[in-house]
């Protein structure tokens, strides 16, 4: 039987396990990254494993996310970044330098190789033919150290394009369609293959938008082939020597086939609170805007930036409109600024802002009270840009430029002249924004300077066999670690804090709860579906670790986050009826008794004490994860020596 490019990737760096969908699998870890909101975590993991250089072919470290330096603490973070990455071999990414994916995708990513990285929006490397996962900061930091990469092997979709994008559509289009049709659980548990001959007319850049954003779908990963395409672009950065082939077989098996004629596309939008709430842009054009955000890892490379200035060269803003562009890198910025694009935007009365994630992430451009932002960016969760009831919207940078100009919601294809956009043969290669990693030599006496705003590691709880829990959270479906521990400028500086972070936990669902949990002394959270979905951030687990949180009972949760709640020490759990969740309510006291021979089986019995009812929970967990829980926790596993 033939095999998929994800399979043969899979193959080439297995370690142990078995390729069937359902078992679990090692694999080998080529490169890995970080950025800052979860790197200091990482290192400070990576510290704590006491090894002295990482073990990788590359990982680099990137500053991108808490690039405001509002007080001394995002600066120190960026120093002990800084300094711990050419200490132990890791090649450093500084502040302004751009955004990670973007970053890896012109300068570092291969294909073929395999790559995780502390960010869910790793698998952007897809684009490039990477099989590329988004993990917790500890799973990168096992990784640095040589260890393997667990996954649950996926099943495998493909997506076949036919025809070529209409003049003013573009591959966002394509993803939010995807997500029209699969919705945020759609790709759960599978890697989404995109395929068929509508590939060839889409550019790396474009290609990487789509893979981005596979993550919303909540898929294990997205690729795409590596062929011509891919060789043009690795040349034009200066790297023709990283190219490699890469097709799935002609008889590879795929589980699901959805088709997708690129031609009969048109502009879409995901509104408010959901990236796969998506509606023809047709169907809100008018509604009036006030803010329009073009960037973020999704639509930030120069092909997407070169459409933008032609449609808003020699035209202004719409004076209730304040518009903002972050180019994805400083290569991205310079080449804008070479070809008088970045003067078209000016001209136009757009702010400018730094080659960084900035209002993707709530650090700054938070819209005005109830207002309506449009954003090239992927997530549009509740809260999000920094302000709890604007109203946001995602859409492609067609879409975005044109209704910044008209002041209102603005389907593209109404803009007349289709644009004329070329990619370079050449890049601009500017590596000064990127440090090497010091010497072995140089690293053996260079210093980690810390901050005081690194606080140590949270300790996890021992392993115990009975619990007695009391639920302090009931929360509905499609809960996002936006939600758990939300980002943003007032709170993304505590990331390496996590006494201070642990203030705004569920901030957004219900303030009392860091109160009521630390009250609680042992304490549960009851979940709907796709509990934990979105970032990879592990702090939504760390922190509730912090809090005393020991069990998450949900009707199921997204990939990374449950993950990250084992490798906390934390149990989740699954219901095995869902009615059982409508039979819980908040302060319930639970007993779990037996946890070690349940975990064995798979399944546990909870018992209310106040009713004294009794229902069974499913926990489905592979041999190395029930020792993962049963040490307290990956850093206490991977102390033990058993990576
Ligand atoms: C995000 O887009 O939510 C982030 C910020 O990039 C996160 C990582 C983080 O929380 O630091 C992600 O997607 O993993
Ligand atoms: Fe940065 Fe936004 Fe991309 Fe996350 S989604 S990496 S915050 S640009």
């Amino acid at each position: 039987m033939g095999l998929t490019i994800a399979q043969k990737i899979i193959k080439s760096h297995l370690l142990s396990g078995d390729m069937s969908p359902g078992s679990e699998v090692a694999l080998k870890i080529d490169q890995t990254l970080t950025q800052d909101a979860t790197g200091t975590m990482a290192y400070l993991e990576f510290e704590a494993m006491g090894i002295p250089r990482v073990r990788t072919e590359l990982s680099v470290a990137y500053v991108d996310h808490n690039t405001l330096q509002c007080g001394f603490e995002n600066a120190d973070d960026h120093r002990y970044l800084q300094t711990v990455a050419a200490k132990h071999g890791i090649w450093f990414s500084r502040p302004g330098n751009g955004i990670c994916h973007q970053v890896h995708l012109e300068r570092f990513g291969k294909p073929g190789k395999t790559l995780i990285g502390s960010d869910s929006h790793t698998p952007t490397g897809g684009g490039l033919g990477m099989l590329a996962f988004g993990a917790g900061g500890m799973d990168v930091a096992v990784a640095m150290g040589g260890g393997a990469y667990y996954i649950t092997m996926p099943k495998m979709y493909k997506v076949e394009l036919t025809g070529r994008l209409r003049p003013y559509v573009s591959a966002k289009d394509a993803a939010l369609k995807l997500l029209q049709i699969l919705s945020v659980k759609g790709g759960v548990g599978a890697i989404i293959e995109w395929g068929g001959e509508g590939v060839d007319t889409l550019s790396v850049p474009e290609r990487a938008t789509i893979a981005n954003m596979g993550t919303e779908l909540g898929a294990t990963t997205s690729i795409f082939p590596s062929d011509q395409v891919t060789r043009a672009f690795l040349a034009a950065q200066g790297r023709a020597e990283d190219y490699i082939p890469l097709s799935s077989d002609p008889d590879a098996v795929y589980d699901w086939v959805i088709r997708i004629d690129l031609s009969t596309l048109g502009p879409m939008i995901a509104c408010p609170h959901s990236p796969d709430k998506v509606l023809p842009v047709q169907a809100v054009a008018g509604l009036p805007v006030d803010q329009v955000c073009i960037g973020s890892c999704t639509n930030s490379s120069l092909q997407d930036l070169l459409k933008v200035a032609a449609i808003l060269q020699g035209r202004t803003v719409h004076p209730s409109v304040s518009l903002s562009i972050s180019p994805g890198s400083r290569q991205v910025l310079s080449m804008l600024a070479d070809q008088g694009a970045l003067t078209q935007i000016l001209a136009s009365g757009a702010r400018v802002l730094e080659c960084a994630c900035g209002p993707c992430i709530g650090m700054g451009f938070a819209p005005g009270s109830g207002g309506v932002s449009l954003r090239t960016f992927n997530r549009n969760f509740l809260g999000r840009s920094g302000t709890k009831d604007a109203q946001v919207y995602l859409v492609s940078p067609e879409t975005a430029a044109a209704s910044a100009l008209a002041g209102q919601i603005t389907d593209p294809t109404t803009l007349g002249d289709a644009l004329e956009v070329c990619l370079p043969d050449k890049f601009q290669i500017d590596d000064s924004g990127v440090l090497p990693p010091s010497s072995e030599e140089a690293a053996a006496t260079a210093q980690v300077l810390r901050g005081p705003n690194i606080q140590p590691f949270p300790k996890s709880r021992p392993f115990q066999d009975s619990l007695q829990l009391r639920l302090v959270l009931k929360v509905g479906d499609d809960i996002t670690t936006d939600h758990i521990m939300p980002a943003g400028a007032k709170i993304l500086p505590y990331r390496s804090n996590i006494p201070h972070l642990s203030k705004f936990c569920f901030e957004v669902c219900d303030p009392g709860f860091p109160d009521r949990a630390r009250a609680a002394g042992d304490g549960a959270i009851v979940g709907g579906s796709n509990y934990g979905q979105g970032s990879s951030r592990e702090h939504a687990a760390l922190v509730p670790m912090y809090l005393g949180i020991r069990a998450v009972i949900a009707k199921s949760f997204a990939r990374i986050h449950a993950a990250n709640l084992i490798n906390c020490g934390i149990l989740p759990l699954t219901f095995d009826d869902p009615a059982d969740y409508d039979r819980l309510s908040q302060d319930t006291v639970l007993q779990i008794d037996q946890i070690r021979a349940g975990m064995e089986e798979g399944r546990l019995m909870a018992r209310d004490r106040t009713t004294g009812r009794e229902f069974p929970v499913r926990c489905h967990m592979t041999h190395r994860q029930r020792q993962i829980l049963m040490a307290g926790g990956l850093l206490n596993y991977t102390k033990e020596g058993s990576v």
